[in-house]
């Protein structure tokens, strides 16, 4: 059995607010098997931690990401045996700076479990577009 990312080469805008990842799962339906999906910062700086506060004046509580270009991914997904595809999503922080073309990849690895499981295209590649220039 194998997942693979169904796109290895995503480009969003920094504005878009989330990125998807589509996995698939193909040959063979047998078992339910699990796959590690992590991100590696490139020049996108991701994120591990998020803060909440409560704003009095919007009577509001607001959570703080306080990575600067994404929030970062480390989770073990399952899929179970009749599932062939799910979609991964998270966040893309929009910033006010200025900025070039920034990336950050996604990589799937194998859990080993009662069916083994191979990973295929297990590297993904997001730019981050910048929508603070003129
Ligand atoms: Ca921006
Ligand atoms: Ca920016």
């Amino acid at each position: 059995m194998n997942v693979s990312f169904a796109d290895v080469n995503i480009r969003v805008a920094e504005g878009v607010g989330i990125v998807s990842f589509t996995l698939q799962k193909t040959a063979g339906a047998v078992g339910p098997v699990s796959v590690q999906i992590t991100t590696v910062d490139g020049t996108a700086t991701g994120t591990r931690y998020h803060f909440s506060l409560y704003s009095s004046v919007l009577d509001k509580r607001i959570i703080i990401c306080p990575g600067e270009d994404y929030v970062s991914i480390n989770e073990t997904v399952l899929f179970e045996i009749e599932e062939r595809e799910m979609i991964v999503q998270t966040l893309i922080l929009d910033n006010s700076l200025l900025e070039d073309v920034e990336e950050f990849l996604a990589f799937l690895t194998p859990i080993a479990g009662a069916f083994p499981v191979a990973v295929q295209n297990s590297i993904a590649v997001v730019s981050i577009t910048d929508n603070d220039g003129k």
